[in-house]
């Protein structure tokens, strides 16, 4: 075949013929086949394939290829994350349904993934909005609510009381509404939540016995963020109240001079308020967490006059302050200052001339200008009765106990809110009765269906309150006076459960049954971006431990492994935009140089096993493409003799490097041997027919379509990518003959053919046998240095 092979007519041929032959349809099993399930993270159907859907399916699909070759039955599918916000706000700009708009953007981008030859499984294709699909995210929903991890409480979310609606924290700008500039309010509306709280320590503990990188899972706990402390009692003083403040130091509560609430804090809600009180604590509530916890930040709070508690260990009457620097929503919303110990109870304490008592001494005294204002380490205690001279993380338990509190661990992750007023999502199947109680919507009703007369503008109110058709399907079947809820599920739900649908896509009695999850589950690899590695990994997870405690997966954990991708910057290092012109069309480049070239020039732009960004060259590209190119052309120069000891050598040293770079993802280091390969056979005055097919198959995971044409152009019949991976023979990987340098004197005099192996004495007489070396090698010496493999160096 010419080099300069046709890469339109020969993509389109192969493809076509894979699609008519079903090559890569899956099947459930197949007898002597290990199944191994390879995903990657389902895009949103946004209209348009861009080189970073290149990079998350056509990378990974090189190592599900060589997977198949190896002889693994893999499932490799492929779907859309069709709900949500992305493709709401799309619908919204072009005035259309969403629904009309997900169908064509789903159509082009089916036809976009089809240009990259992956081996996916198209009957296996799911999208999330479809009724089929989100029938069982419903039904996953009633089981959660049966369960009651799913339920309905107060949450506090973003309000614009100028636009009257709800924000998205994404929408909520320096604590401003982003459209029309009203300072947002927090404020508690009745939501669903998923309980993923009652799931932290095994979202935590669960995550040892995983082989994932260790970046990754330090993310989802630091994201968990769980912290171990006590809870302790502090009574007010003449008065049956009490509060009860959270400390991960309970060894430093002989310390604490004070006490301090959040704004939010219910002690601070029942409180008879004057006017000065109410507008400081109105302050501190408009003020976002982030204001509220920045470092650095100037402290305020209000002393809570002629009230006092009780400190527990001194019996002492400390003051109460309510204080911005305390979130109402962790812990318990209530904290012990101790100024000695903590740098912002150090602060507010400076600021408002309350007491500061050291309870904790350094194991070794401080070096430089004289006592730190505040040690935060461990050490010994020190003003604390008869726990004086304890080890600090000793008398944790000791002084929680002796005053009565308890040891218990708090996390930064809050109870998963569900619950969106928004119309392009799967509807909560909830009615309610004319008291306004929830019922959960029978199974045989659903899927319950999201109607298409509602007015999806987004106002404020859930836009299927304005559906007549919901309301009236409503009354029909439960009876006058029942009301829908109007709200849809986060995105983010649909998502958490999809990779069990793949393996069971049509079945139309169970969400995914426990026989296929049998077959396919944990998933061995799951590859997608760096920004979902908290939130939808976390969430997945969670899903998955719900719905293995009841008996509907087979699996506590689903995958084996997570690997997150880097990204591919535009050509001039920028993030690629719109906005700067700089984006690159995977459509232009595939018509120019074929899907062939850009997928290897995808692996070889960088390794994929580490997070990172990528610049896109086109100049990088083309080069990818001659390299293609030299392999096209080397099928010119074929015979049926043996190659040269150094080429065979070679081509057993790229099987072992492209076959363990591939498992271990580092592609871009196989297409750099693929090259080191085909340069040399270019070099080679003949190449074996054998040697050749041998370079075909391991290209072909890389270019399967140049692969397919050129190994039927050897004269096969079946396809290369129903061929066995190529193994190497691991005695063949060194050269038997090297050639020994040979030294007098540390002078090179020159050099000798021996066995890789030969010994000092074996050498030493090839060398004096050598006709022309013989010669100038001296009769005696006084000693001989001899590196097996290198050099011999005789001193004289
Ligand atoms: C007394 C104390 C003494 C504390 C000391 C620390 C050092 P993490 O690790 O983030 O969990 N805290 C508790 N609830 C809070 C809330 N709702 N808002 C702001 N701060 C809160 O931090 C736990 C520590 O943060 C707790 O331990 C408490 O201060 C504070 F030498 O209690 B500590």
């Amino acid at each position: 075949m010419p080099r300069d092979y046709n890469h339109k007519e020969i993509e389109k041929k192969w493809q076509d013929e894979w699609e008519r032959a079903k090559l890569y349809e899956t099947p459930d099993s197949v007898a002597g086949k290990e199944n191994l399930y390879a995903l990657v993270e389902f895009p949103y159907p946004s209209g348009d394939l861009h080189v970073g859907h290149w990079d998350a399916f056509a990378v990974p699909d090189i190592y599900v290829r060589m997977k198949r070759m190896q002889g693994y039955n893999v499932l490799f599918p492929f779907g859309y994350d069709a709900f949500g916000l992305p493709a709401e706000n799309a619908a919204i700009k072009r005035n259309i349904n969403p629904a009309d708009w997900i169908a064509e953007s789903i159509t082009k981008m089916r036809a976009q993934m089809k240009t990259t030859g992956n081996a996916f499984d198209w009957s296996r294709e799911i999208n999330t909005s479809s009724p089929e699909y989100y029938k069982w995210t419903q039904w996953i929903f009633l089981k959660l609510y049966e369960k009651g991890i799913a339920y309905r409480g107060k949450g506090l979310v973003n309000w614009c009381p100028n636009d009257q609606t709800v924000l998205a924290n994404e929408q909520v700008i320096d604590g401003k509404c982003e459209r029309c500039d009203a300072v947002v309010e927090q404020k508690e509306l009745e939501q669903w939540f998923f309980k993923i709280t009652d799931y932290a320590d095994r979202l935590i503990d669960d995550l040892d016995g995983l082989d994932w990188p260790e970046p990754i899972k330090l993310a989802q706990k630091n994201w968990i963020g769980r912290s171990q402390g006590a809870e302790i009692d502090f009574e007010i003083v003449d008065s049956s109240e009490k509060v009860t403040v959270f400390t991960t130091r309970p060894d430093t509560l002989f310390g604490a001079t004070y006490l301090v609430l959040a704004p939010e804090h219910p002690f601070v809600k029942s409180l008879p308020k004057n006017n000065l009180l109410s507008a400081q604590i109105g302050l501190m509530l408009q003020k976002n967490e982030i204001e509220r916890t920045a470092e650095g930040k100037e402290k305020t709070g209000v002393l809570l006059e002629g009230i006092h508690a009780l400190n527990p260990a001194t019996k002492q009457e400390i003051p109460v302050y309510v204080a911005d620097y305390v979130l109402g929503h962790y812990g318990t919303g209530a904290v012990m200052g101790v100024p000695a110990h903590d740098e912002r109870d150090h602060q507010f304490a400076m600021k408002y001339g309350l007491p500061v008592m050291q309870v904790i001494t350094p194991p070794a005294p401080a070096v430089g200008n004289g006592e730190p204002a505040c040690y935060t380490g461990v050490g010994y205690l020190t003003n604390s009765q008869n726990f004086s001279g304890e080890f600090s993380e000793d008398a944790k338990k000791k002084i929680t106990e002796s005053v009565g509190g308890k040891l218990t661990s708090k996390y930064k992750v809050r109870d998963w809110l569900i619950s969106r007023q928004r119309y392009w999502g799967a509807p909560i199947p909830i009615v309610y009765d004319p008291e306004g109680k929830a019922h959960p919507i029978p199974e045989e009703h659903l899927p319950w269906v999201l109607p298409s007369d509602a007015d999806i503008k987004p106002k404020g109110t859930s836009p299927l309150g304005s559906s007549k058709e919901l309301i009236e399907r409503t009354e029909k079947i439960f009876g006058k006076g029942w009301r829908p809820e109007t709200d849809t599920m986060d995105g983010f739900v649909d998502n958490s459960w999809y990779f069990f649908r793949y393996l069971d896509p049509h079945n139309t009695h169970e969400f995914s049954s426990l026989e296929k999850q049998k077959l396919w589950m944990p998933i061995k690899r799951y590859s997608g971006g760096a920004e979902h590695t908290t939130v939808h990994v976390l969430y997945s997870r969670f899903l998955t431990k719900v719905l293995f405690d009841m008996g509907l997966s087979t699996v506590a954990e689903p995958y084996e492994v997570r690997l997150n991708r880097g990204i591919i910057l535009a050509e001039d290092g920028r993030k690629m935009s719109k906005r700067w012109g700089n984006t690159v069309n995977p459509d232009e480049h595939v018509k120019n140089v074929g899907a062939d070239a850009v997928r290897t020039y995808l692996a070889f732009i960088g390794p994929y096993n580490v997070v990172g960004s990528f610049p896109w060259s086109t100049n990088g590209l083309i080069g990818v493409r001659r390299f293609l190119e030299r392999v096209a052309g080397l099928s010119e120069k074929l015979d049926d003799g043996a190659d040269s000891a150094e080429l065979e050598i070679l081509l057993q040293q790229t099987i072992k490097k492209v076959g363990e770079d591939i498992e271990s993802m580092k592609f871009n280091t196989c297409v750099s041997a693929l090259m080191i390969l085909s340069n040399a056979m270019g070099d080679s005055a003949t190449v074996s027919k054998s040697s050749y097919k041998t370079l075909l198959t391991l290209l072909a995971p890389f270019a399967p379509h140049l692969a397919e044409e050129l190994w039927h152009n050897l004269g096969h019949t079946t396809s290369i990518h129903v061929e066995a991976w190529p193994t190497f023979d691991p005695s063949k990987l060194e050269l038997e003959v090297i050639t020994l340098a040979v030294q007098l004197n540390g002078k090179l005099r020159g050099t000798i053919q021996v066995n890789r192996t030969a010994t000092q004495d074996e050498a030493l007489s090839l060398a004096q046998a050598d006709p022309t070396l013989g010669p100038k090698l001296p009769a005696a010496w006084s000693k001989i240095i001899y590196i097996s493999g290198r050099i011999l160096n005789i001193i004289s």
